[in-house]
């Protein structure tokens, strides 16, 4: 391989590399993809990253917020290209990390890793602009071809230390310190704690609640953000602030995908069976779980985008029931606070493209899952049969010894960078924000 870290530190100055090295690279990462399976299986601590979309200087806010390559460990849930001005050099960049840093970085794909897409939203027009043919964009192309179509992380610490040392009087703060155990944690680009939510104690009672993940409501503490606290630990470390785990429960593995769920899919090892490698077809299993979202309804319903389907709250209970998780992490929709909960935990959003086609004012966030120091680093890698349950059914139909990993949310917003040479702003339609397979683009534009 011909200078790899050359051309890391080049496409961090956000310039491009010769043709040939991103044939030579684009080959290298096929060979390393090609060895994984659909399903990738990565241990925590790991740091969880929604859309892209060639926002190159927001990706390197994002890498300033959650800390860089090797030092954390990321897993990226595709939407890499497209609408953005960079997609080349956010892609390549990733792309070199993942060669480099095999280990340290986990690409999955999106519904815009696709041939089809990339013509119509802006990749495949900025491979001609900046290469001056279409052969960059082919060996990307290959490339996502063979790109996995989900992860499942193990070995989540059920609990985060609360960021809050550097606080010189805990008795000032407004956080319950002791009332529960910290479950969710938000903070800004600064470090500074803007939200906690805590789970009660009582979750192991067999009779007070009838769901083992019990969350207490957002409790904004952005008052006490003028008293500045400090972090535990180092960006991306999560498991900086290990508490012991409770003996009788664990977390159960938390599957990403890039969109969501299919009605073909009952089991993560039905992904497994899936012929990933080809295009995004346009309907299937393979489609849904990157077209899919999961909305306000009971059961399936019909995806307004004319791709994927819509999903219930019960199908996630379901489904993270039937197969050990915890929590579903995927990305796919623009959400203005970077992150969203939804069917009590059981699903989240993770938007990381700030300001959003540089026009939509949200922020973005990136989800830190600790490392659970209690299973003395001995989580499988092999497959999803780890610690599966047996089929016993606590209260209300929830394995009650599964708990949910606490989770820490870096909130961050656009990089000043990204406005230098921003063409004039100039009005764009609403629906140029939601992604359209071809079909349904026809229809559109008739
Ligand atoms: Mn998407």
């Amino acid at each position: 391989m011909s200078d790899l870290d050359g051309a890391i530190a080049q496409l961090r100055a956000c310039r491009l590399i010769p043709e040939t090295q991103v044939r030579e690279i684009c080959y290298k990462a096929r060979e390393l993809l090609i060895e994984e399976g659909n399903v990738v299986s990565v241990d925590a601590p790991v740091t969880i990253c929604g859309d892209i979309h060639g926002q190159f200087h927001d990706l390197m806010e994002l890498f300033r917020v959650g800390g860089d390559i090797p030092d954390t460990n990321y897993l990226f849930m595709g939407d890499f290209v497209d609408r953005g001005f960079y997609s080349l050099e956010s892609f390549l960049l990733l792309l070199c990390l993942k060669v480099r840093y095999p280990d340290r970085i986990t690409l999955i794909r999106g519904n815009h890793e696709s041939r089809q897409i990339t013509t119509v939203y802006g990749f495949y027009d900025e491979c001609i602009r900046k290469y001056g043919s279409a052969n960059v964009w082919r060996y990307c192309c290959e490339v996502f071809d063979y790109l996995a179509l989900g992860a499942l992380v193990l070995g989540a610490s059920s609990e985060l230390e609360p960021t809050l040392t550097g606080m010189n009087d805990p008795s000032q703060s407004t956080v319950p310190i002791g009332e529960g155990e910290l479950e969710t944690e938000v903070l800004n680009s600064r470090g500074e704690v803007t939200m906690s939510t805590y789970r009660r104690r009582e979750r192991e009672s067999s009779e007070t609640s009838t769901d083992s993940r019990n969350i207490s409501p957002p409790r904004d503490i952005s008052a006490t953000r003028g008293q500045t606290p400090t972090r535990t630990g180092p960006p991306g470390t999560g498991a900086s602030g290990n508490g012991p785990s409770s003996q009788a429960s664990r977390t159960g593995a938390v599957l990403c995908v890039h969109g969501g769920l299919s009605p073909l899919i009952d089991s993560v090892d039905k992904i497994r069976l899936i012929d990933r490698k080809q295009e995004v077809p346009h309907e299937g299993a393979m489609c849904d779980l990157l077209w899919s979202d999961p909305d306000e309804i009971e059961g399936w319903g019909l995806s307004p985008r004319g791709a994927g389907f819509l999903f219930g709250g019960d199908i996630v209970k379901q489904f993270n029931y039937k197969n050990d998780l915890s929590l579903i992490a995927r990305a796919h929709q623009l959400v203005m606070e970077g992150y969203k909960e939804m069917f009590e935990g059981g699903i989240v959003t993770v938007w990381s493209a700030p300001n959003y086609c540089y026009r939509c004012g949200n922020v973005a966030a990136i989800l830190e899952l600790g490392e659970d120091a209690s299973n003395g680093g001995t989580v499988s890698r092999s497959n999803g049969d780890y610690g599966r349950s047996n089929g016993v059914l606590g209260p209300g139909g929830l394995d009650p010894t599964v708990i949910s990993p606490g989770r820490r949310y870096r909130v961050f917003e656009a990089a000043a960078q990204d406005t230098r040479g921003m063409p004039a702003k100039k009005p764009v339609a609403d629906y140029f924000l939601v992604s359209y397979p071809l079909p349904f683009l026809f229809i559109c534009w008739v």
